[in-house]
């Protein structure tokens, strides 16, 4: 890289953006870790990289100072996330930059982790290191948004994701709906279930569908045994699938399956970041639980695929919900939009 006209935030920012790639790499192997990625960049030039790949496995700042060696004496570290100060399943990754020789370190943004929350940044200063918070930090927080809503408020991020006609049809009135979409925006799918620590269906979808909700994609760039299983929630309030009958559908032989049979989704919500650890929620239901979802304002993100047919109005709608007048009327902005093969994919935010 060039560097006479280059101003240091521009460096920064390219050399962040490398780490955020390095980041990507962990993205659907690291739950409940967040996805981080660091660089090590010494007199311009990249001289060592890495990202965590696994809870139980070091984090990103190690794999790269290790991969620079010696070279990282009077270095500059970009991380992108505030380099732990905790010793957690792992030791304090502020005391392995320290101890490597590097003399800058840039970060995207702060770690929220109660344990961590702005005394990695200390620790470093504290030993003379210079430190520069906050380049690129949106770009950054987009790979961790479960983590960071978890630390900051104790809610998960959920996802609500539908497929449906033009006509907001969801399936035919038998229940009939394989395939609606077709097989690009079913394989984005396997992408979402990859990112969530859990995914919740309805009774009805798993007595009508009989769905695996499995992540079995092998376009993830990792093989499909290196991502950690979502946790299945079954919305189960009337106890329709009771024991004896878990073997009927192919889902229920799992057994990392919470059964919720309470109304309280709230509740639920909370139970999965505090009890399982489940930061990134993806809801795979019928019209009712997402109409519930959305109506209690519990969506964080609404995603559609939209398929260019008319199902007509037999056919079963995409959100069970009722409002009075326009008034009352559910809205959104629109994050995203883009063609998977034919269908259309909407990222939408709860206004
Ligand atoms: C970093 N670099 O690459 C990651 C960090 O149980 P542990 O030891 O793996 O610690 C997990 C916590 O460390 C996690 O909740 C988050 O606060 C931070 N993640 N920190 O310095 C990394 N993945
Ligand atoms: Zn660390």
């Amino acid at each position: 890289m060039s560097n006479i006209n280059h101003s240091q935030d521009a460096k920064d920012r390219y050399f962040m953006m490398l780490a955020i790639e390095q980041a990507k790499l962990g993205l659907y192997s690291t739950r409940p870790n967040p996805a981080v990625g660091c660089v090590i960049v010494q007199a311009e030039e990249v001289v060592g990289q890495g990202f965590h790949p696994k809870v139980g496995q070091p984090h990103a700042e190690v794999f790269a100072l290790k991969d620079a060696g010696i070279r990282a004496v009077g270095a500059t570290a970009y991380v992108t996330l505030e380099p732990c100060s905790h010793t957690g399943r792992t030791p304090p990754c502020a005391k392995a930059l320290i101890e490597s020789g590097v003399i800058r370190v840039v970060v995207a943004g702060l770690d929220p982790n109660p344990q961590v929350a702005g005394r990695g940044v200390r620790l470093l200063e504290q030993a003379g290191i210079e430190v520069t918070v906050g380049i690129l930090t949106a770009q950054a927080e987009v790979l961790n948004k479960g983590f960071l809503k978890a630390m900051r408020t104790q809610m998960p991020y959920v996802r609500l994701k539908i497929a449906t006609s033009l006509d907001g049809r969801t399936a035919m009135a038998t229940g009939e709906s394989k395939w609606i979409t077709g097989p690009a925006a079913r394989e984005d799918v396997q992408k979402l279930r990859a990112q969530s620590g859990a995914i919740i269906t309805g009774s009805e979808t798993v007595i009508v569908d009989n769905p695996q909700l499995n992540v079995r994609s092998s376009q993830l760039g990792i093989a499909p045994e290196q991502v950690p299983h979502p946790k299945v929630v079954i919305l189960d309030r009337r106890e329709r699938l009771q024991y004896n009958l878990q073997s009927d559908y192919q889902l229920c032989r799992r057994t990392d399956i919470l059964y919720w049979r309470d109304d309280n989704l709230t509740e639920l919500l909370k139970v999965l970041v505090s009890e399982y650890q489940c930061y990134d929620v993806l809801i795979e239901a019928g019209a009712s639980v997402a109409g519930s979802f959305l109506q209690q304002q519990l969506v964080d993100e609404l995603i559609v695929y939209q398929a260019p047919c008319l199902l007509g109005q037999q056919a079963r709608s995409m959100v069970d919900i009722n409002p009075l007048s326009l008034a009352q009327q559910l809205r959104f902005d629109i994050k995203r939009y883009e063609q998977l093969g034919s269908d259309m994919k909407l990222t939408l935010m709860p206004v």
